[in-house]
Protein backbone atom coordinates (compact mmCIF):
# COMPACT_ATOMS: atom_id res chain seq x y z
CA UNK A 1 0.00 0.00 0.00
CA UNK A 2 1.19 3.15 -1.23
CA UNK A 3 1.22 6.29 1.05
CA UNK A 4 -1.72 8.20 -0.71
CA UNK A 5 -3.51 5.13 -0.71
CA UNK A 6 -2.69 4.59 3.38
CA UNK A 7 -3.87 8.25 3.86
CA UNK A 8 -7.13 7.35 2.19
CA UNK A 9 -7.94 4.39 3.83
CA UNK A 10 -6.74 6.40 7.36
CA UNK A 11 -9.19 9.50 6.58
CA UNK A 12 -12.15 6.92 5.66
CA UNK A 13 -11.93 5.07 8.73
CA UNK A 14 -11.94 9.01 10.59
CA UNK A 15 -15.13 9.93 8.28
CA UNK A 16 -16.69 6.57 9.13
CA UNK A 17 -16.27 7.30 12.94
CA UNK A 18 -17.06 10.87 12.61
CA UNK A 19 -20.10 10.28 11.12
CA UNK A 20 -20.96 7.16 13.57
CA UNK A 21 -20.27 9.80 16.74
CA UNK A 22 -22.82 12.23 14.62
CA UNK A 23 -25.33 10.00 14.42
CA UNK A 24 -25.04 8.76 17.85
CA UNK A 25 -25.29 12.22 18.93
CA UNK A 26 -28.52 13.00 17.28
CA UNK A 27 -29.93 9.98 17.87
CA UNK A 28 -29.26 10.12 21.74
CA UNK A 29 -31.14 7.77 23.72
CA UNK A 30 -35.06 9.39 25.09
CA UNK A 31 -34.86 9.52 28.66
CA UNK A 32 -37.79 9.33 30.92
CA UNK A 33 -39.10 11.89 32.71
CA UNK A 34 -41.91 13.50 34.81
CA UNK A 35 -43.12 17.04 33.99
CA UNK A 36 -42.93 19.28 37.09
CA UNK A 37 -42.91 22.76 35.59
CA UNK A 38 -43.72 24.62 31.92
CA UNK A 39 -42.32 27.78 31.35
CA UNK A 40 -43.35 28.64 27.70
CA UNK A 41 -42.57 32.13 27.99
CA UNK A 42 -38.95 31.06 29.00
CA UNK A 43 -38.74 28.20 26.79
CA UNK A 44 -38.48 26.37 29.80
CA UNK A 45 -39.22 23.13 31.34
CA UNK A 46 -38.47 21.44 34.69
CA UNK A 47 -38.00 17.85 34.64
CA UNK A 48 -37.83 15.01 37.28
CA UNK A 49 -35.73 12.66 35.20
CA UNK A 50 -34.07 9.56 34.85
CA UNK A 51 -30.15 8.76 34.22
CA UNK A 52 -29.58 10.13 31.13
CA UNK A 53 -26.87 8.16 29.12
CA UNK A 54 -25.46 10.58 26.77
CA UNK A 55 -25.05 13.02 29.16
CA UNK A 56 -23.90 10.62 31.85
CA UNK A 57 -26.01 12.41 34.14
CA UNK A 58 -27.68 10.96 37.06
CA UNK A 59 -31.53 11.43 38.02
CA UNK A 60 -32.43 14.24 39.25
CA UNK A 61 -35.05 17.13 39.46
CA UNK A 62 -33.73 20.53 37.05
CA UNK A 63 -34.77 23.00 34.86
CA UNK A 64 -33.76 22.36 31.18
CA UNK A 65 -34.15 25.04 28.11
CA UNK A 66 -36.01 24.01 25.55
CA UNK A 67 -34.82 24.25 21.36
CA UNK A 68 -38.44 25.07 20.29
CA UNK A 69 -41.42 26.94 22.41
CA UNK A 70 -43.77 24.41 20.60
CA UNK A 71 -42.22 21.51 22.05
CA UNK A 72 -43.90 22.89 25.50
CA UNK A 73 -47.73 22.09 23.77
CA UNK A 74 -46.79 17.93 23.81
CA UNK A 75 -46.19 18.77 28.05
CA UNK A 76 -47.83 19.91 30.82
CA UNK A 77 -47.26 19.45 34.59
CA UNK A 78 -47.66 16.08 35.54
CA UNK A 79 -47.48 14.51 32.30
CA UNK A 80 -45.14 10.89 32.04
CA UNK A 81 -43.14 12.12 29.01
CA UNK A 82 -39.55 10.78 27.00
CA UNK A 83 -37.06 13.38 25.86
CA UNK A 84 -33.96 13.95 24.21
CA UNK A 85 -31.57 16.38 25.32
CA UNK A 86 -28.22 17.49 23.98
CA UNK A 87 -25.68 20.09 25.36
CA UNK A 88 -24.94 22.96 23.90
CA UNK A 89 -21.88 25.00 25.30
CA UNK A 90 -22.56 25.17 29.14
CA UNK A 91 -26.24 24.66 28.48
CA UNK A 92 -28.42 21.75 27.80
CA UNK A 93 -31.14 22.01 25.54
CA UNK A 94 -34.34 19.64 25.29
CA UNK A 95 -34.53 18.91 21.38
CA UNK A 96 -37.63 16.26 21.64
CA UNK A 97 -40.57 15.61 23.60
CA UNK A 98 -43.07 12.39 23.16
CA UNK A 99 -45.42 11.10 25.68
CA UNK A 100 -44.40 7.95 27.38
CA UNK A 101 -46.61 5.22 26.87
CU1 LIG B 1 -30.21 16.50 35.48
Amino acid sequence: MNLFKTLLATTAIAMTASFAATVFADEADMTNAEVRKVDKDAKKITLKHEDIKNLDMPGMTMVFQVKDAALLDKAKAGDKIKFKVIKDGSAYVVTDIQPAK
